[in-house]
């Protein structure tokens, strides 16, 4: 049984036929024993009773794709988990399968798109499409005070999902490393530069400046 959070209609959702076509693609170049590889939909998963929902951007094709679970076996996630759990969030530093153990602590874990893009790059109309889950998503953590988007990509997408039920100003709300707004609904919302591969090698992003947004978001949580 796969663990997360099951919305109605993710399981078997294709509304995306780039997405679909590209799952479907992916398979022949995966060296992976075919039990383990996920290649479906990604679940978010984490604590029900979660006050921090962090929101990335979409599975990897190494990592949440294959495995499952967000973030989980690849670089993003290696780099993320040990932080995580340094900051009290989670049970383990490691994350290697959707078996492994490992819980999350007043975090819930999920991206804007659940199906893996080509090149990590989903198109609007695929943001838009799979904004219907974050709205279940957003409907079942009655706890929760904090947003938390990696990448401005997520974070726009937010904002956009926020627009559908109140007036906001994109230009009001500007993306940067560890931004912090309150939105119309009461919860902050705060932006993050993703944990991609590509930023952790360019140096956009160290461990250093991951920790100080969880210090931000357990700080803005428990207020
Ligand atoms: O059925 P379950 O996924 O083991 O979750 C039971 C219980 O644990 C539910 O209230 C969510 C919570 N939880 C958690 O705190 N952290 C996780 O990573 C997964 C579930
Ligand atoms: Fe469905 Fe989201 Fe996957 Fe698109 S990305 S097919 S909306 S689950």
């Amino acid at each position: 049984e796969l663990s997360g959070m099951w919305l109605a209609g993710l399981r078997d959702c294709c509304r995306c036929p780039r997405l679909v076509a590209y799952r479907q693609s992916i398979p022949a170049r995966a060296p992976h024993r075919p039990q383990d590889y996920h290649n479906a939909p990604v679940a978010g998963f984490g604590d029900e009773q979660a006050r921090i929902w962090l929101i990335g951007l979409a599975p990897g094709a190494q990592g949440a794709n294959r495995t499952g679970r967000p973030f989980t076996g690849d670089g993003a996630g290696d780099f993320m988990y040990p932080l995580l759990h340094e900051a009290g969030l989670c049970s383990q530093p490691l994350a290697t399968a959707a078996d492994d153990g490992l819980r999350l602590h007043d975090l819930y874990i999920s991206n804007a798109v659940r199906c893996v893009p080509p090149a990590n790059r989903p198109t609007t109309a695929e943001f838009q499409a799979c904004q219907r889950y974050l709205q279940q998503e957003w409907q079942r953590l009655p706890c929760l005070r904090v947003v938390l988007a990696l990448g401005r990509e997520s974070f726009l997408n937010l904002l956009r999902l926020q627009q559908q039920s109140h007036v906001l100003r994109l230009a009001d709300y500007p993306f940067s490393h560890a931004c912090c707004y309150r939105l119309p609904t009461g919860h902050w919302l705060l932006g993050s530069y993703h944990t991609s591969r590509y930023n952790l090698n360019t140096g956009r992003i160290d461990a250093a400046a991951f920790r100080q947004v969880l210090d931000l978001a357990r700080k803005l949580a428990a207020r």
